[in-house]
């Protein structure tokens, strides 16, 4: 079974880069922000909340992240696998996430990191503030803020994976095609 987690900062490439992957492996995608984005759409109280917090660049509480995993793995139980695109985004979600498949007798395969500087993230989010109209990208302000929550919540989740020899790192900055090859190259190694 391959349970791969996608990780990077927010424009890291990590949803372009799930699309492909779950077409080549034949996974099931759960990226948490898309979670999150269905529940604002639906109007539900969940997604009221969350997206008070998105729209301000904030993370939304682990609780309901963790929550919002463990449905998606009970209602897919004869999964090959998963991609976990932005998620785990806190130690303490890495360290649920853990825990929900060793109850299960999964684990994770391995976490790929998809490195891009600073000042790319911010061309590319606001690129895509202008043609998709989400209001996070929209923003030279919140994007930073955002950058900035993942470096102090985020990049601890990395060496969280390294200790446990679980860490690969791949350079995001290039062609959509070259990036991929490079992570099927990793996943060959599993
Ligand atoms: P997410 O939906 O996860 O979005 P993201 O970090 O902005 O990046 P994404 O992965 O979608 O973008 P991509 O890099 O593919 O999070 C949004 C918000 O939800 C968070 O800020 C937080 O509030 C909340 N949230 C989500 N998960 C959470 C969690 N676990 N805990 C707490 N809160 C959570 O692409 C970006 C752009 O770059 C695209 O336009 C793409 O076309 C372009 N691009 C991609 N690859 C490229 C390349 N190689 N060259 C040029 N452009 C490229």
């Amino acid at each position: 079974m391959l349970n791969l987690v996608l990780f990077g900062p927010p424009g890291a490439g990590k949803g372009t880069q799930s699309q492909k992957l779950i077409e080549k492996y034949q996974l099931v995608h759960l990226s948490t922000g898309d979670i999150l984005r269905g529940e604002i759409s639906q109007g539900t109280v969940l997604g009221l909340e969350a997206k008070k917090l998105m729209d301000d660049g904030k993370l939304v509480p682990d609780e309901v992240v963790i929550g919002m995993i463990s449905n998606k793995l009970d209602t897919n139980p004869d999964a090959k696998g998963f991609i976990f695109d932005g998620f785990p985004r806190t130690v303490a979600q890495a360290e649920a996430l853990d825990n929900l498949l060793q109850s299960k007798g999964k684990q994770i395969s391995g976490m790929i990191a998809l490195k891009v500087a600073e000042d790319e993230l911010e061309k590319r989010l606001l690129l895509r503030g202008k043609e998709s109209g989400r209001a996070d990208d929209a923003n030279p302000e919140i994007i930073r803020k955002r950058i900035a929550e993942y470096n102090a919540k985020t990049t601890p989740v990395a060496n969280y994976y390294q200790e446990q020899g679980k860490l690969q790192t791949i350079n995001g900055i290039g062609s959509i095609d070259d990036i991929f090859n490079n992570i099927c190259k990793v996943i060959a190694t599993y």
